[in-house]
């Protein structure tokens, strides 16, 4: 029993593991990562294992201590040592020689491709860094920066790490108000943006969006923008405002020294989803978090220097900072970012860019392979996929069909799968099968890493008996895990700490906020959140977040938003709203909903049913029941309702849903 009311929220989980599969032999003759013992190993040299991960790295000072936790839970990895993150990701590669190797592979939506060797990365970098001083972006300075999947995005994350000056990325598709929220709440001075990019074909406005966003802050921003559209979409720039070619252009062959940072010095901060209605900001260093992304990306991923990877997520989001940037360019290997959607042109869209630029390794979400499931084998059977030998699953449960459809249509049955369970708090990857060592079960993301100490608890922190659930927990420290939030270490403490620890011990527990499974070889299977948080298409979405974006439409009086398991393993965002007297026009209200979910959050938010009911049901103490709103959202049985205080109206809430 997982949750306040009896269950891990989310209600794609599998159910059932499938029968486990062994390491395909031509993989595991070439694995990064082969030997059994890693396991033991880490645990004997805890904590000092985590030197491989360093190692990875090149330090400009070595560190001194592996980890301080005299003041836990606010760890510290490898003090003492410095290191520039935009250094470890091109310079040194030019150093060993491979000025020429191709770093990024970009795929526009339109077919347009560009290339970047270690070479170029290192001169656009350099400018942008150059340009971004001149700006006036000092050491620690944050920098947001709000670009579609274009190469300027990584160039100017990287320009950033060059600086010292840690970047605040805010997702494309997020809303003017929730840029705004985030660079007030960072006191961000500096924006990187772009006039607009290509959505479905349409050109799509993100400067005015951006410009929007500027209105509602008190500081004064200096802005950069990509002119990303050229005459499709004409813009004018205002002052403070900057070309991006422009100040290459002026800063051309600039060159900035990295700047040395000490391992936990910031590198980066995300917002994500919490339980109450504000982000958090995420807090990542720069040794701890570098060395964990680069480590994952040799011994889960098995990236090699001469792969092509590719990793389909969006950098706006965490998988993207360590699987698209980070980690494969800190391996110095080709990573490809790709700009459009994978069913354009056509549903073959993602096979034909694998089989042209002959990807290696393959890292996508649930979401997509269900959509290649539904759209059927053929479009992977068009293509030439041989040279695929890893892939990789990450964001949400995967359940065993669409494992084994990944298995069979993309892998060929020769790539092992590894489904890798992680956070944006968790830096990196934290719970995986080793892929040339351990067996694979569809539907079980895996044991936790060597090294990483996950245990499923029961509601008083005790390991819950193999087959049962419990809370997915995490009991010693490691490199690539936040720090703090950039809001406060009460609410870090809050968030992730205070419910499992017992800080008179000095027991500290870190808490995920999802509910897993744990079987007898220790593999878990993850049921989801337990909290107010919603997984809706691998993205954290915070219930209370779109719950207070319906509350703002005059006419709303309450509302309740639930996930609702829509027969494909999708979830979808349901509200439930009832409306102050003297509002009947429900269709007015409806819309208004709508709108002010896209901008409060963004268009992915919007919730896919909104259904009225003349009041929420809810228990003897005044709590909306979301967990009996949710059943009704699914169709499933409903318990016991004589808790309530207005259980008639459970009734009519079900009459309503079917006839909607
Ligand atoms: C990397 C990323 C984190 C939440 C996490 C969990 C869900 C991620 C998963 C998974 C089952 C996996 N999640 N990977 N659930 N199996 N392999 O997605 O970070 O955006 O912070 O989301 O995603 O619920 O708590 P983030």
């Amino acid at each position: 029993m997982v949750d306040r009311n009896g269950r891990g929220r989310s209600r794609n989980h599998p159910v059932l593991t499938g029968s486990p599969r062994s390491p395909p032999a031509s993989f595991v003759e070439q694995a990064n990562v082969t030997d059994p013992e890693i396991y033991e190993t880490f645990e004997a040299q805890w904590p000092e294992c985590w030197e491989r991960a360093a190692d990875r790295l090149s330090w400009d000072e070595a560190y001194d201590t592996v980890l301080e936790d005299e003041d836990a839970p606010f760890y510290r990895w490898f003090t003492g040592g410095r290191l520039n993150a935009a250094y470890n990701c091109i310079d040194r590669h030019l150093e060993s020689g491979r000025k020429t190797h191709t770093a990024i592979r970009w795929e526009g939506k339109h077919g347009e491709r560009r290339t970047y060797t270690y070479r170029d990365l290192y001169v656009a970098v350099n400018e942008v860094a150059a340009a971004l001083r001149d700006l006036g972006v000092e050491e620690d300075d944050v920098v947001t920066i709000y670009l579609p999947m274009i190469p300027e995005l990584p160039i100017a994350m990287l320009a950033c790490a060059r600086i010292g000056a840690p970047h605040s990325v805010v997702f494309a598709g997020l809303s003017a108000d929730a840029l705004a929220t985030r660079m007030d709440a960072a006191d961000s001075e500096y924006l990187l943006t772009c006039d607009g990019y290509y959505r479905r074909g349409d050109a799509f406005n993100q400067k005015s969006k951006a410009d929007n966003a500027l209105l509602k802050l008190e500081q004064d921003v200096q802005a950069v923008v990509v002119d990303r559209l050229g005459d499709d979409l004409p813009h004018v720039l205002g002052d403070g405002e900057y070309d991006y070619h422009e100040l290459r252009e002026t800063f051309s062959g600039a060159t900035v020294d990295p700047v040395s940072r000490d391992a936990e010095d910031m590198l980066f901060l995300m917002y994500t989803s919490g339980t109450t209605g504000e982000p958090k900001g995420v807090v990542h260093t720069t040794g701890g978090y570098l060395a964990h992304a680069a480590w994952t990306s040799h011994a889960v991923l098995d990236v090699k220097p001469e792969d092509t990877y590719w990793c389909a997520a969006d950098i706006g989001w965490i998988t993207g900072h360590s699987y698209i940037v980070y980690g494969p360019l800190a391996l110095g290997t080709t990573t490809v970012m790709y700009e459009g959607t994978p069913d354009y042109p056509d549903r073959d869209r993602l096979w034909e860019i694998a089989d042209r630029n002959a990807v290696d390794i393959f890292y996508t979400a649930p979401t997509a392979i269900r959509a290649f499931m539904k759209w059927g084998p053929e479009y992977p059977d068009r293509h030439d996929l041989s040279s695929l030998r890893l892939l990789g699953s990450v964001g949400e449960p995967i359940s065993p069909r669409p494992w084994n459809w990944y298995y069979e249509h993309v892998g060929r049955e020769a790539c092992p799968i590894v489904d890798t369970w992680w956070q944006t708090e968790t830096g990196a990857v934290t719970v995986s099968t080793l892929p040339a060592i351990d067996d694979m079960k569809p539907g079980a993301a895996g044991p936790g890493l060597p090294g990483i100490d996950v245990r499923v608890v029961d509601e008083a922190g005790e390991p819950v008996e193999p087959g049962e659930s419990g809370y997915l927990t995490i009991a010693r420290p490691w490199p690539g895990m936040a720090r703090t939030l950039y809001d406060g270490d009460d609410r870090y403490l809050e968030e992730y700490w205070n419910r499992f620890s017992d800080p008179e011990a000095d027991d500290w527990r870190y808490f995920s906020g999802d509910a897993a499974r744990i079987d007898d070889d220790g593999y878990l299977t993850v049921l989801g959140r337990v909290d107010d948080v919603m997984n809706v298409s691998g993205r954290r979405l915070s219930t209370t977040e779109i719950e207070s974006a319906i509350t703002d439409v005059a006419g709303v009086a309450e509302t309740a938003v639930v996930g609702r398991s829509n027969g494909t393993g999708d979830t979808e965002v349901v509200a439930y709203v009832s409306t102050e007297g003297g509002h009947d026009d429900e269709n007015a209200v409806r819309e208004a909903v709508v709108d002010s979910v896209e901008s409060a959050i963004g268009p992915f938010a919007r919730p896919s049913r909104i259904l009225f009911t003349p009041e929420l049901p809810k228990t003897r103490s005044g709590k909306i029941m979301r967990r009996l709103l949710e059943d009704v959202a699914n169709g499933e049985e409903l318990g016991d309702t004589s808790a309530l205080r207005n259980p008639e109206i459970v009734g009519e809430i079900q009459a309503e849903i079917r006839d909607d």
